[in-house]
């Protein structure tokens, strides 16, 4: 039986539930939410499976594995039926490259759009010694740094207009890929489309959705993929129980954001 380590708004953990959802596999949840900054302790031996001490952490069989886009394709080795991997070699490289501008810059832009616009009124909202136990508790050190950054900086951050940056180029280069054909690698739906989906649901939930209205491919992308049944039981029934502090904050992130996209 399959266990995986998530919690309800992960990006990172929605892509995986995507992927068990689609492939119709039984899994068993257990819940590892430490984002909110207030955990006092994570299961028992969790760094043993996730050094990192993030989600997701996938366990079969009692190995486990983490980091999402290296779960992708072991679900799909370990339990290829049916396969979200195309079947040209030419067709694998691309989806693969489409997955790699994740760990190249688009989930640490994605963590710093947050923390900027969300997750320091979160923190700040708690006691200042659970805050500290979190950093000094948090193992990833390019986070560890960048947020105490973004939490000082906010809106003015010096790392957020590059973030928002990321964000433009990718929804455009999406767009651009998709005039071409209706999925990112080519013709099926791929592990690419599962992978990078999960940010504009991240995006449009900062209400940040005018700002690719013009974007019809990507939109149309989405709009396809979220009506999909597997996207509703992987996604949108987890839910987010930041979903009302995303939309407020993000309301009143909108001038600065809009004005770095370039709008
Ligand atoms: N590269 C990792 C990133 C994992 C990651 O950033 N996980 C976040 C959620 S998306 C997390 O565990 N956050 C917990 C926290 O912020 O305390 C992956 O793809 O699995």
């Amino acid at each position: 039986m399959l266990t995986l380590y998530h919690y309800d708004r992960s990006t990172a953990a929605q892509r995986v539930r995507l992927l068990l959802e689609e492939k119709q596999l039984p899994w068993e949840s257990v819940i590892v939410d430490t984002a909110r900054g207030d955990v006092e302790e994570l299961p028992e031996d969790y760094h043993r499976l996730n050094p990192k001490g993030l989600v997701p952490v996938i366990v079969n069989d009692g190995a486990g594995i983490a980091e999402s886009l290296v779960i992708l394709e072991y679900l799909e080795d370990a339990l290829p039926e049916p396969s979200f991997r195309p079947l040209s070699p030419e067709a694998r490289a691309r989806m693969r490259l489409w997955m790699r501008k994740i760990d190249d810059g688009v989930h640490v832009a994605s963590r710093t759009i947050g923390v900027c616009l969300v997750n320091r009124h979160i923190y700040e909202a708690k006691s200042a010694g659970k805050i500290e136990k979190y950093y000094a508790e948090m193992r990833d050190e390019v986070r560890r740094t960048n947020d105490q950054i973004n939490i000082a900086g906010g809106l003015d951050s010096p790392l957020l207009p590059d973030a928002v940056a990321t964000f433009r180029r990718l929804f455009e280069e999406i767009d651009k890929t998709l005039a071409q054909g209706a999925w990112l690698a080519g013709e099926t739906y791929s592990l690419a489309d599962i992978a990078l989906v999960v940010y504009v649901r991240r995006m449009e939930s900062f209400m940040m959705a005018p700002l690719w209205r013009h974007l019809g491919h990507l939109n149309d992308w989405y709009t396809r993929i979220a009506e999909r049944p597997a996207y509703r039981r992987a996604v949108e029934s987890w839910g987010d129980v930041t979903a009302e502090q995303r939309r407020e904050h993000g309301k009143a992130a909108f001038p600065r954001i809009a004005e770095l996209w370039g709008n």
